[in-house]
């Protein structure tokens, strides 16, 4: 008899669920996604994985309304659905705005991945499911030592982060109390062009190609000096997979081991369009000034700025290239591309690439 591959995904209507969705697709698993109720269209990211939108169900993938706030949503699809695989991707995944909904975050983040490690044993799954926490680089925090890997030690430094770290440990809990097939992912930032438009690289590279098109004179950002590990977010799914495909489980640090500032960002995607951007004033005031124009591009708004900042992030993925023989094939001069490509006509367009 065939092996069953079916695969249940939180946050299936996210950046990384569609782009996990697709993988797991094309590897021949039947795909289910829980889908949050919202009153505009949350599955543009998905659409083109099924063609009934009314029933959600097209061939191999399902959409099972659901959320992670409620444990008895959680026990019905997954009893419904008997997945060999489970992929907790749902969250609120927002570092800045977890200040602002702190509460919510967590009942998300952090109980939302408990309940779900709970449907699976009231369902009795426990010894034959495998499971993949979204796990994150946010877990540093403040930064303890660089590169970050498995061995770093935590620091959060955000309610999202704090959030992370509850479900982290509660992985590892059930992972050694249950006997569990668990796994964190310790991702670093990963981006595409389906990236959500408020994160700092998304909203760089549409500001500067309104700019291009005259359609806008300058944007705001908050903290310039901030670095990051980019890496793009079709690579960093394949890393989730590979981890639910090993003999034992355990934790993986995913990154590029590359660092840029979100300064560097906005020179390169200004660079992108032939433009020169010099900076002038302090950290209060600073404008980012366009030097072919004279014209203010970039100003700094504090309320852009985080309570509490992760200065900076660096992976070393070597245990992933190791054991999972993982390595990205994308970094930061093409993600840079990927996104700004997404946003401006084509004759701007450096290469094309699909969705
Ligand atoms: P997105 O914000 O793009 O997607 C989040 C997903 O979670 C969406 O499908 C969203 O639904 C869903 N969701 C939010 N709240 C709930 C809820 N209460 N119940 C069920 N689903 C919910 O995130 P990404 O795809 O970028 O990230 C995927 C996961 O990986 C997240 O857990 C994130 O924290 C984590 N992560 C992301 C990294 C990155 O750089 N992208 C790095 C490390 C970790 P809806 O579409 O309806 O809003
Ligand atoms: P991050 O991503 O917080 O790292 O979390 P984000 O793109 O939001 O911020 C990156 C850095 O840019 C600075 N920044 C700004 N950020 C935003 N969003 N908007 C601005 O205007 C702006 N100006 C400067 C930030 O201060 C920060 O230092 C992402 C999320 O996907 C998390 O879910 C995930 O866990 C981590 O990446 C790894």
């Amino acid at each position: 008899m065939a092996e069953r591959k079916v695969a249940l995904l939180s946050g299936c209507t996210g950046q990384d669920g569609s782009y996990l969705a697709e993988f797991l697709l094309a590897k021949g698993y039947q795909v289910h996604g829980i889908l949050r109720r919202s009153s505009s269209f949350n599955t543009g990211r998905i659409q083109h994985l099924y063609a009934d939108t009314n029933a959600h169900r097209e061939g191999s993938m399902h959409l099972h309304y659901g959320d992670l706030t409620d444990s008895s949503c959680l026990v019905k699809i997954i009893a419904e659905v008997k997945p060999t695989e489970i992929y907790n991707l749902g969250a609120q995944s927002h570092v800045k705005v977890s200040f602002d909904l702190a509460e919510y975050t967590a009942n998300v983040d952090a109980l939302g991945t408990l309940r779900i490690l709970d449907a699976v044993r009231t369902c009795g799954l426990e010894k034959s499911v495998k499971f993949y926490q979204a796990s994150t680089s946010e877990l540093y925090g403040k930064v303890q030592e660089v590169p970050q890997n498995e061995k770093t030690p935590f620091y959060p430094r955000s309610p999202y982060g704090v959030a992370k770290l509850y479900a982290y440990w509660i992985v590892t809990n059930y992972r050694e109390a249950y006997n569990m097939f668990a796994c964190n992912g310790i991702l670093f930032n990963h981006e595409s062009p389906r990236r959500g438009e408020t994160f700092v690289t998304r909203k760089i590279t549409r500001s500067v190609a309104k700019i291009a098109l005259g359609q806008m004179e300058h944007f705001e950002l908050g903290n310039l000096d901030s670095k990051r590990d980019w890496g793009h977010a079709r690579d960093y799914v394949e890393a989730m997979w590979l981890m639910l495909q090993q003999e034992n489980p355990e934790d993986f640090v995913i990154s590029t081991g590359e660092m840029h500032s979100v300064r560097e960002f906005v020179e390169m995607s200004f660079g992108h369009i032939k433009k020169t951007i010099r900076w002038e004033g302090t950290a209060e005031d600073e404008v980012g000034i366009e030097v072919e124009s004279g014209k203010i591009r970039v100003k700094i708004n504090k309320k852009y700025y985080r309570p509490t900042e992760v200065d900076l992030l660096l992976g070393d993925s070597s245990k992933a290239s190791k054991v999972l023989g993982w390595k990205p094939s994308v970094t930061f001069p093409v993600i840079r591309l990927f996104c700004i490509n997404d946003a401006l006509p084509s004759h701007f367009n450096i290469f094309s690439f699909t969705l």
